[in-house]
Formats: structure tokens, sequence, C-alpha cells
């Protein structure tokens, strides 16, 4: 069995233009692509993901599917979570307790 690690990304939330039937349409990006990169983790790690808004707007990145501490969970008004401002870092920390 692996030992349990920390296993960070850096996440950086961003507008980027596409181009869809000709026209230019903004679209937000993680780390400039859509969809964002894939993070994996093994049962057991603790995982700590830094978030980055470069948006004129707040952000957030909600999970879906983990088990987690409810105020990691990234829904804005949820557990007094209030979001990321425009310019910010949120660090997302919590165990990995499941795999699959
Ligand atoms: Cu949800």
């Amino acid at each position: 069995m692996a030992l349990a690690e920390t296993r960070t990304y850096d996440l950086t939330i961003s507008q980027v233009q596409s181009t869809v039937g000709g026209k230019a349409v903004p679209k937000i990006a993680v780390n400039g692509t859509i969809p964002g990169p894939v993070l994996r983790f093994t049962e057991g790690d603790e995982a700590v993901i830094r978030v980055t808004n470069r948006l004129k707007t707040p952000t957030s990145v909600h999970w879906h599917g983990l088990l987690l501490p409810g105020v990691m969970d990234g829904a804005p008004g949820f557990n007094g979570f209030k979001g990321i401002a425009p310019g910010e870092t949120f660090t997302y920390r919590f165990p990995i307790r499941q795999s699959g």
C-alpha cells in the first residue's frame, strides 16, 4: 500500500476567448484550458488545492462526489464560505476518504 501523502495542485481561474461559429465568446478556463486539468489523488492522501481567481468577479470551485468537510465544499454561502474574491487565492485542504 502506498503511503499517504499531501498532494498539492495550483489552479488559476481566468477568462479566455473562444471562437464559436466565427464569434468570439468569453469562457472560463482553469489553468488556461476547458475542461481544466485532472486532479488525481489516492485514498488517504491530503488534498491541498490552491485556487487563484483571475476573473473580475468572485468565483469558487465546488466539488461534487467527494466526502469532505462542509466548509471545503466550495458552494458560496454554504458554511460561511464567501467565494474567492478577484485576485485572491483560496486553499482547499481536506483528506481523501474514498477511492474511485
Ligand atoms: Cu453541488
